[in-house]
C-alpha cells in the first residue's frame, strides 16, 4: 500500500514538472525482525506476541545460531526494528554482540532486547550507552516481559500466551507470572502449556513448523486448537517413557552430580530424568554433536541445589575452549569433545563448596 501510494505520489509530481527532485532521502527502511529462541515454549511465545503487536517476520535460533543470525538481519537493508527475545548471552559471545548491535545502532535501526538470562552488568552497561532498549528481569520470562512491556497492542489471549510461556519456563510463581496464571484455570494452562512445549521439542528440525506455531499463536488460538497437537504429544510423551528407562540403565554418579551420555535423544529432553532418577542435586545430560566434534551439554539443579549453576557452567565452558550459561537451576554449555570428562570432574568438584 504505501509502495504503491508513493509511486502515485511521484507519477503525479513528475507530471507537474519534471524538474522535481526524487523522494531519494525518504527512509526505506520498513522492515521489522524478531529473533527468537527456538528451543522452548518462551522464545516461540515471544516471538509471537511480538509478530501480534508489531508484525514483521519470526527468525527462530538456538543458542548457537544466534550470532549468525544477528549478523545476517544486520545486512538487510530494509530493517527498520529488530527485536531480540530470550536469548542470553555468554563470555563468549557477549561482546560480539556488543558489537553486532552498535552497528545496527549507527545504521539507525531500532534494537530491542528482552531477555531474562543472567547477564554480565558491564554488559548491560554497553548496550545502554549504545541506547538499545533493554528489557532484562530474570525474574520473569521473556514472555511474560513482552506480554508487560506491549499488552497495549496485544490481543486479551496474549496473556494466556505468556502464563504458558511461564509454566515452561518454571516462572509461573513470580509476581507477573502467577498474576497472568491466575486468570486461567491452572489445569486448562497447564496441559496447553506442556502440549506447546511437546511440538515445540518435537518440531526442532522442522523450521517451518516452529513458524506457523509462531503464527497461530499470534492470531491468538490456544495450543490445543492447533491441529493434530494433541496426538504429536502423545507420541512425545511415549518417547519420553523410553528414555526414562535408557536413564535408569545408563545413568552414572560422582559425589555431586547424576550424568549420562545420550544418544538417540536430546540431551535436553533426557537431562531431568537424570536429575531425578540419580538422587543427586545436579544433572547432566549430554549429548555429542558427531559433525562439529562437540557435546551439547544440559544441567539441571532440584530444588535444594543452592549454587548458581549458570554462572558456574559459563565459566568452567569457557575455560574448556567451549560456551555455556543460563540460570540457576537450568542451563547449558557446549563442550569441545575431548574436555568432556574434565567437564564433568570439574564441575563435580566445583559443586563441593
Ligand atoms: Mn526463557
Amino acid at each position: 500500500m504505501v509502495a504503491a501510494k508513493t509511486k502515485k505520489a511521484t507519477k503525479a509530481s513528475k507530471k507537474i514538472t519534471k524538474t522535481t527532485k526524487k523522494p531519494t532521502k525518504t527512509n526505506p527502511r520498513t522492515k521489522v525482525v524478531c529473533i527468537s529462541h527456538k528451543e522452548d515454549a518462551d522464545g516461540i511465545s515471544s516471538a509471537a506476541l511480538i509478530r501480534q503487536a508489531f508484525g514483521g517476520d519470526s527468525i527462530l535460533v538456538d543458542y548457537p545460531g544466534q550470532m549468525e543470525a544477528i549478523q545476517k538481519v544486520s545486512t538487510d537493508e530494509k530493517l527498520k526494528s529488530l527485536y531480540i527475545c530470550d536469548l542470553g548471552l555468554s563470555k563468549k559471545n557477549q561482546d560480539e554482540f556488543v558489537e553486532l548491535l552498535r552497528i545496527l545502532k549507527k545504521n539507525h535501526v531500532t534494537v530491542t532486547y528482552i531477555d531474562h538470562h543472567d547477564i554480565d552488568p558491564k554488559i548491560v552497561k554497553d548496550l545502554e550507552k549504545i541506547k538499545v532498549k533493554m528489557i532484562h528481569d530474570i525474574n520473569e520470562c521473556t514472555t511474560v516481559q513482552v506480554y508487560n512491556a506491549f499488552k497495549s497492542k496485544l490481543s486479551d489471549h496474549a496473556p494466556f500466551i505468556a502464563a504458558c510461556a511461564a509454566i515452561t519456563d518454571y516462572m509461573e510463581d513470580r509476581p507477573l507470572g502467577s498474576k497472568l496464571l491466575q486468570i486461567y484455570d491452572r489445569q486448562f494452562a497447564l496441559i496447553n502449556a506442556t502440549v506447546l512445549t511437546y511440538n515445540i521439542v518435537g518440531h526442532q528440525k522442522d523450521p517451518d513448523y516452529l513458524l506457523y506455531l509462531v503464527e497461530e499463536l499470534a492470531e491468538s488460538k490456544f495450543p490445543h486448537e492447533i491441529p493434530n497437537t494433541f496426538e504429536f504429544a502423545q507420541i512425545q510423551v511415549e518417547k519420553l517413557a523410553l528414555i526414562i528407562a535408557k536413564v535408569k540403565q545408563g545413568m552414572k554418579t560422582m559425589k555431586n552430580i547424576g550424568y549420562m551420555e545420550i544418544m538417540d535423544s536430546g540431551a535436553s529432553g533426557a537431562v531431568n530424568f537424570v536429575l531425578g532418577l540419580s538422587g543427586k542435586d545436579v544433572g547432566v545430560a549430554y549429548k555429542e554433536r558427531v559433525d562439529h566434534g562437540i557435546y551439547a551439554v544440559s544441567v539441571r539443579g532440584s530444588k535444594s541445589c543452592k549454587i548458581h549453576l549458570g554462572k558456574i557452567v559459563n565459566l568452567l565452558a569457557t575455560e574448556l575452549g567451549g560456551s555455556g550459561g543460563g540460570h540457576d537451576k537450568a542451563c547449558g554449555a557446549v563442550i569441545p569433545k575431548p574436555k568432556i570428562q574434565t567437564f564433568l570432574k570439574e564441575f563435580n568438584k566445583k559443586l563441593n563448596q
